[in-house]
């Protein structure tokens, strides 16, 4: 089924979600941005209608205009530079474009996963962890992921990864960043995320993208 524009279901503080965001901002894509309440009730993530779409149960899930659905943030993004090659998210050369895969998989499969909405309840419910001490768990499997990624930064010497633009690995940084200051981890042995993640966040495309200026941002 056509719909008039893609769609793309999010919830403002998902940093997955604001992945994709920044995604379809950069591609210049137009899409209507529908809210997912992850909190509320329970969660509307779980409810039989948004799970019929995304079995997962998980935002972002972008459906383009041919009805197209697609789930996980990192899928989306290579979706969008498939069926939209310009401008690019990833670096055209093999090597460079493994890098940004790299470093974009380490956030999205080794750091983000740890520190899901839904471990998080696990550990705060059925495991009875106080507040303190999910926090500690957050902010460990944070520094411990960022550490690992700094190198990556120092190496790309002041530019972004695609040379004059951000993309992929932007579009994953800016996000966890993000989460980590929620989280009040420190970041000062991180000193070339931070630069590159402040250089990233003045473009068009991710302030636009920012949680504190979707619609169903709440207070
Ligand atoms: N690997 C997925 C992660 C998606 C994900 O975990 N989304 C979170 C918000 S950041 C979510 O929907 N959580 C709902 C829940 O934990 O119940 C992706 O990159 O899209």
């Amino acid at each position: 089924m056509r719909n008039q524009q893609p769609i793309l279901y999010g919830y403002w503080r998902s940093s997955a979600a604001y992945r994709a965001r920044i995604a379809v901002n950069l591609k210049g894509v137009e899409v209507e941005h529908r809210s997912v309440h992850l909190v509320h009730d329970g969660g509307d993530q779980h409810r039989a209608e948004y799970r019929q779409m995304n079995p997962q149960g998980l935002v972002p899930l972008f459906v383009d205009d041919d009805g197209t659905q697609v789930s996980q943030s990192l899928a989306i993004v290579e979706y969008l530079d498939e069926t939209r090659p310009e401008p690019a998210l990833l670096p055209r050369e093999p090597a460079d474009r493994a890098q940004a895969r790299s470093f974009a998989q380490h956030i999205a499969s080794e750091i983000h996963p740890l520190n899901n909405l839904r471990v998080l309840q696990y550990l705060g419910g059925e495991l009875g962890l106080d507040d303190a001490t999910k926090r500690a768990w957050y902010q460990h499997w944070v520094t411990l992921g960022l550490a690992a990624l700094e190198p990556q930064a120092a190496a790309l010497q002041g530019a972004f990864s695609l040379g004059e633009r951000p993309g992929l690995l932007e579009l994953c940084l800016v996000p966890q960043l993000y989460n980590a200051r929620r989280y009040e981890c420190d970041l000062s042995a991180y000193p070339f995320l931070v630069a590159l993640d402040a250089r990233a966040r003045e473009h068009e495309a991710f302030r636009r993208a920012a949680p504190e200026v979707q619609p169903d941002t709440t207070p």
